[in-house]
């Protein structure tokens, strides 16, 4: 079994992280979506709320999709490297929707093979998603802005809930 990593920060799961899980499902046979923080950014939902809603996701899309039997969700607790060994994950997972994400990735990347020898496999985003972020939605939620079509349901009534809207 082949085991990888698709790890961010998923506050709140887009469509375009779920589609990207998708598609390393069907390369894979054993897919975690594991929850990190991002200390560069402040998050809005608390990790198990996010880890609730990447499971309800994977759930709903599994009845047409049943690759996504493969994908399992797990907090990191810690340093990635660390989640990726303890698991024997050999690989980590992400999307690209431009330039502007891998000068971002490329350092954590390496970083991440230095410290540990695990490599990182870069999906090119769906076009269909490229303009889709977490901080965007998160901003269109906190003006009462219509983010339905951006998430998976039930991410948008969780939005709803922590903003106290
Ligand atoms: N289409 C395609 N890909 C997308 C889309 C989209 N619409 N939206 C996001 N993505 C990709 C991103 O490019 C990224 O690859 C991934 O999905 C996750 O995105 P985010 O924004 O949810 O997550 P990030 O970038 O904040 O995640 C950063 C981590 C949490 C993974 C990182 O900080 C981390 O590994 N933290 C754990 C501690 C650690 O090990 N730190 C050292 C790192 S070197």
């Amino acid at each position: 079994m082949t085991t990888v990593v698709c790890p961010g920060s998923f506050d709140p799961i887009t469509l375009g992280h779920l589609d990207v899980v998708r598609r390393a499902a069907t390369l894979f046979d054993d897919v975690v979506v594991g929850i990190a923080k991002n200390p560069g950014k402040s998050g809005l939902l608390d990790l198990e709320t996010r880890a609730e809603l990447v499971r309800a996701a994977v759930r709903d899309l599994a009845r047409d999709e049943p690759v996504m039997e493969r994908v399992r969700v797990a907090v990191v607790p810690g340093l990635l490297v660390d989640f990726c060994r303890e698991i024997g994950a050999v690989a980590v997972v992400k999307g690209l929707r431009g330039g502007g994400d891998f000068d971002a990735e490329q350092p954590m990347a390496l970083m991440n093979r230095h410290l540990s020898g695990v490599e990182t496999i870069f999906l090119p985003g769906d076009q269909r998603f490229a303009h889709v972020a977490s901080s965007l939605v998160k901003d269109i939620a906190r003006h009462g802005g219509p983010v339905e079509d951006l998430v998976p349901a039930g991410v948008p009534a969780a939005l709803r809930a922590a903003l106290g809207r």
